[in-house]
C-alpha cells in the first residue's frame, strides 16, 4: 500500500491502483456504503469481490474507497475488504463528514457522493454502483435529497448504476438531475430503470448504447468546459429483474413501517433495504448483487473506451 506524501491528508493507494496508475491503465471505482449499510454479511463480502473481478476481466483495475481509521483508501485489498464487509458501527460518510471521519480518525463507508470526491481526487473517472440516492417521497415534508444529486452537478466522474431505488420519487429525482444540468443516460433502453426493475415507467432523457458513445459524450463535454458527472443507467438483466408492480408492494409496505418507526436522516435507505430484503426472503438481495455486477462490466467498458 502506497501512503501520500501528505501526512495532513492521509491517503492510502492499493498496491493494485498505483501499478494501473503507473501504467495509466483504466481504473473503475467502486463505493463502500452498499457494502456495509447496503447489504447483510457474508452476501455484501460476496458482492464486492465479484464486482471488482468482473471489472478485471474487462481489463480494468478496481478501486473500493473507504475511510479505514482515518486514512483515505483508494483500493482495498483482499483482507481490508473482508475486514469492511463485518464492520460493524462503520459511519456513512458522505459529502458532509468525509472529512470528519479522516480529521477524528474513524472508519466509514462513502455513499455515492463521498465516493466520487475519492475517486476525482485519484483521477479515476468511472465509478460503478447500484442505486444513487435521489429525491425521497413525501420530500416536500421531510427535505430529504441525498446528496447524490448535489455531488453529480459538481463532480466529474461518471456514475454508472441502475436507476434510482425504487424507493425514492423517481419523476422528482431526475427533475433535480434536470435541474443542476446532470445529464441522465440509459443504456441501451429508452426507459429510465427503477434498480430491480427495468422500467420505472418513465422515458430517459438520453440514450446511448455502447461504452464508446458514453465515453465520447464524456468527451465532448470536457472539451465544452461542461463540469460536473453523468449518471449512466444501466437497466438490471431481464432474467434478474423483479417487475415494477410486484417490487410496489413491498415499498409500500417499507415506508409504511420506516413511518412507524420515525426512521429519519441518513437511516432511512439502509432501513427501506433491509426491510425489502426481508419481504422478499432475499430475494431483492440477489437482484441487488446481480444489477452491481452488471454495472461493474458496464463501468469496466466506459473506462476502457475512455483510455483508447
Ligand atoms: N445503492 C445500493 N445500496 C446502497 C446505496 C446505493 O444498492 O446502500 C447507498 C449509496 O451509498 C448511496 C446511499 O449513496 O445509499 C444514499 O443514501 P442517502 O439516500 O442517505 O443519501
Ligand atoms: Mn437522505
Amino acid at each position: 500500500m502506497t501512503r501520500s506524501a501528505s501526512p495532513l491528508l492521509p491517503i492510502a493507494y492499493s498496491d493494485e491502483v498505483t501499478a494501473a496508475k503507473a501504467r495509466g491503465a483504466p481504473l473503475v471505482a467502486l463505493e463502500s456504503t452498499i457494502i456495509t449499510h447496503g447489504m447483510p454479511y457474508p452476501g455484501n463480502l460476496e458482492m464486492a469481490r465479484s464486482v471488482e473481478r468482473i471489472i478485471r476481466e474487462e481489463g480494468a483495475v478496481p478501486a473500493t474507497i473507504a475511510v479505514i481509521d482515518g486514512v483515505l483508501h483508494i483500493g482495498l485489498d483482499d483482507a481490508e475488504l473482508e475486514a469492511l464487509a463485518q464492520t460493524e458501527g462503520a459511519m456513512k460518510v458522505s459529502r458532509a463528514d468525509l472529512a470528519f471521519a479522516i480529521a477524528e480518525r474513524r472508519t466509514g463507508a462513502t455513499t455515492v457522493a463521498a465516493t466520487m470526491i475519492g475517486a476525482a481526487l485519484a483521477g479515476i473517472r468511472v465509478f460503478a454502483t447500484g442505486g444513487i440516492g435521489g429525491v425521497h417521497r413525501k420530500a416536500e415534508e421531510t427535505f430529504d435529497i441525498s446528496a447524490d444529486l448535489e455531488e453529480l452537478a459538481r463532480t466529474a466522474v461518471i456514475v454508472v448504476c441502475a436507476g434510482a431505488k425504487a424507493i425514492l420519487d423517481i419523476p422528482k429525482t431526475l427533475e433535480v438531475l434536470e435541474t443542476r444540468g446532470v445529464p441522465v443516460v440509459t443504456y441501451d433502453s429508452p426507459n429510465f430503470p427503477a434498480f430491480w426493475s427495468r422500467d420505472s415507467g418513465l422515458p430517459s432523457p438520453l440514450m446511448l448504447n455502447s461504452p464508446a458513445a458514453i465515453a465520447n459524450f464524456q468527451a465532448v463535454r470536457e472539451r465544452l468546459g461542461i463540469d460536473g458527472g453523468m449518471l449512466v443507467a444501466n437497466p438490471v438483466p431481464a432474467e434478474n429483474e423483479i417487475p415494477r408492480r410486484e417490487m410496489e408492494i413491498y415499498i409500500e409496505r417499507a415506508l409504511d413501517n420506516a413511518e412507524r418507526d420515525e426512521i429519519t436522516g441518513k437511516e432511512v435507505t439502509p432501513y427501506l433495504l433491509n426491510t425489502i430484503f426481508r419481504l422478499t426472503d432475499g430475494r431483492s438481495l440477489a437482484t441487488n448483487i446481480a444489477l452491481v455486477e452488471n454495472n461493474a462490466r458496464l463501468a469496466a467498458e466506459i473506462a476502457v473506451a475512455m483510455a483508447v
